[in-house]
């Protein structure tokens, strides 16, 4: 069906995006493993990079389709880092836009942990700053990895990157 300035959202089809879980390997070198736990929430964990080895459970996103088999998925973090990510999962292409607020940028490994055992301690840097000014990263991505592993999957994102099986994020399919 064709949108109309009335009725602009094209009738949306999740299913090439929730319950997968997609690995993928930045243009700049980083690699990153995003679960799609529903339609409002992912999982992930930060393989290498800036800030490598950073986790996440039940981050809550905005998630659309742009046009059939092409996925949107943007979210704001308790540390004030902006992510913005397309993902077509049939080109194998993904491109993520992330803005990191400048005390990151400054002190990265500051967010390296289990996000969720220190919420009150990343929005209290958040709040600190300095925000400004942001650090855009636009890259282009390789998806090597995208695994049906269902809906609401708490098994899918359960430990920490460094204690995930070898070879775990460099298996390709
Ligand atoms: C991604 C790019 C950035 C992603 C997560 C982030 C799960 C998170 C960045 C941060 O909070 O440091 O593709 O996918």
């Amino acid at each position: 069906m064709t949108t109309t300035i009335e009725s602009p959202v094209p009738e949306q089809d999740l299913s090439g995006a929730v319950g997968h879980r997609f690995i993928y390997t930045y243009a700049n070198g980083w690699q990153y493993e995003m679960y799609v736990k529903n339609a409002t929430t992912i999982d992930y964990c930060i393989h290498t990079g800036m800030v490598g080895g950073r986790w996440v459970r039940d981050q809550e996103v905005d998630l659309v389709m742009l046009t059939p088999g092409v996925y949107k998925v943007s979210w704001n973090e308790p540390t004030g880092t902006s992510v913005s990510v397309n993902i077509v999962p049939s080109e194998r292409v993904l491109h993520g836009v992330i803005f990191f607020p400048r005390w990151v940028e400054e002190n990265p490994q500051r967010t390296v942990l289990f996000q969720n055992d220190h919420l009150d301690e990343m929005r209290a840097f958040r709040d600190a700053g300095p925000s400004y000014p942001i650090c855009t990263v636009p890259e282009f991505a390789k998806i090597t990895l995208d695994e049906y592993v269902g809906e609401d999957n708490e098994e899918a994102v359960a430990v920490a990157p460094a204690a995930l099986p070898a070879g775990w994020a460099n298996r390709t399919n």
